[in-house]
């Protein structure tokens, strides 16, 4: 599960790339620099997994990773083919959810393209997230288009596939709106079958308002920021204030180094540790922690996932063999300071097979081979 880089060429998707990844992707005041997606993995930052690590100094810390790919910059008329638009689209689809970068800065030096790479023109926030929307939800009326056809064709033959062109028939008719599928209100079987679709404007999103230095530092009262909080706001999605350009300079430091710069600043964390949280919860990914003086791990499943199954991801043994799960919040094991205390007030639970697992579960499996 990967999450793009999305936005209009020269936003600082690169820079916000590199700083996340810290990776080296090519970064330089020219459109369309980036040509081939390149594609980063990142640890989650988890102040749970320092705190465990801190106690029992393992061998081994190992954290739950994430994925990002740095897309090149779309264009107006990208899903007409326009500057390469429909590789870059192609490069959307692989991924599972979208962190769309939107140009919150001006700076006189640093072209700012929509259309036209030679033309500059205004930074526009709420205008330029229109302008990527649009080509997303215009591929996405050319796939729902052959979708349609495609049932109507099934439907000679069996008329259960008539009730499936018509819901790709209403959603054609509201993407041809200027909507996203995000949108499209529908009961949930109707839902699932939109979902085989693949669409571009139903994954989900984050919006990362790319500041510089001063807007950063105040980003509540600055007028760009604001037109992306309010589109966020109104689509229920997240907004997260970013600097690309500092946050690489951040990524570049350790530890204390980095505490301190960021203290200095004024700030308790980094627009990209949010940003990273952040993007690991839009793919529906939480963590549950194992702890030991071997190793302490964080380590990554879906939502809704059941004890056998988070027992499965340290060895199929374990999850064919589950017998129970014994498990603390990570929440009250840090109040009583250790296992032993937290045990002794009844606090670590003995769960079976139909255990939903929490994010922050701090977990001993029991098994038998
Ligand atoms: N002033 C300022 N410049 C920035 C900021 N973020 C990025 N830039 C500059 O903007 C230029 C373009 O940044 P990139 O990160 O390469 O942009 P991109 O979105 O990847 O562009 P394409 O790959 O061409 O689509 C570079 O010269 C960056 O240094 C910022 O926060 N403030
Ligand atoms: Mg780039």
């Amino acid at each position: 599960m990967k999450l793009g880089i999305v936005g209009l060429p020269n936003v600082g998707k690169s820079t916000l790339f590199n700083a996340i990844t810290n990776a080296g992707a090519e970064s330089a005041n020219y459109p369309f620099c980036t040509i081939d997606p390149n594609v980063g993995v990142v640890a989650v930052p988890d102040a749970r997994l320092d705190w465990l690590s801190g106690f029992y100094k393992p061998k081994k810390t190992t954290p739950a990773v994430v994925e990002f790919v740095d897309i090149a910059g779309l264009v107006k008329g990208a899903s007409r083919g326009e500057g390469l638009g429909n590789k870059f689209l192609a490069n959307i689809r692989e991924c599972s959810a979208i962190v769309h970068v939107v140009r919150c800065f001006d700076d006189e030096n640093i072209m700012h393209v929509v259309g036209d790479t030679s033309t500059n023109v205004p930074v526009d926030p709420a205008g330029d997230i229109g302008v990527i929307d649009i080509e997303l939800i215009m591929a996405d009326v050319e796939m729902v288009e052959r979708r349609i056809v495609k049932a109507q064709k099934a439907a000679k033959a069996d008329k259960k596939y008539l009730h499936e062109a018509e819901v790709f028939t209403a959603l054609r008719d509201w993407l041809n709106d200027g909507n996203s599928a995000r949108s499209f209100v529908c009961d949930p079987d109707d839902a699932a079958l939109i979902a085989t679709s693949e669409l571009l404007s139903l994954k989900p999103v984050i919006y990362a308002a790319n500041l510089d230095e001063d807007g950063f530092a105040h980003y509540q009262d600055v007028p760009y920021y604001q037109q992306v909080a309010e589109i966020a706001a109104k689509e229920d999605a997240q907004v997260i204030p970013v600097c690309a350009k500092l946050e690489a300079e951040i990524a570049e430091l350790e530890g204390d180094e980095k505490a301190m710069f960021l203290e200095d600043l004024g700030i308790a964390e980094s627009g990209l540790d949010r940003l990273i949280k952040a993007s690991y919860s839009l793919l529906g990914l939480i963590s549950f922690l194992t702890a030991g003086e071997d190793e302490c791990r964080a380590w990554t499943i879906t939502k809704g996932t059941k004890a056998p199954q988070a027992a499965g991801k340290l060895h199929t043994d374990f999850e064919r063999g589950f017998i129970r799960a014994e498990v603390v919040s990570f929440e009250d094991l840090k109040a009583n300071g250790s296992m032993a205390a937290a045990r002794e007030k009844g606090l670590i639970r003995s769960e079976g097979k139909e255990y939903v697992m929490r994010d922050g579960d701090v977990v001993l499996f029991r098994f038998n081979v």
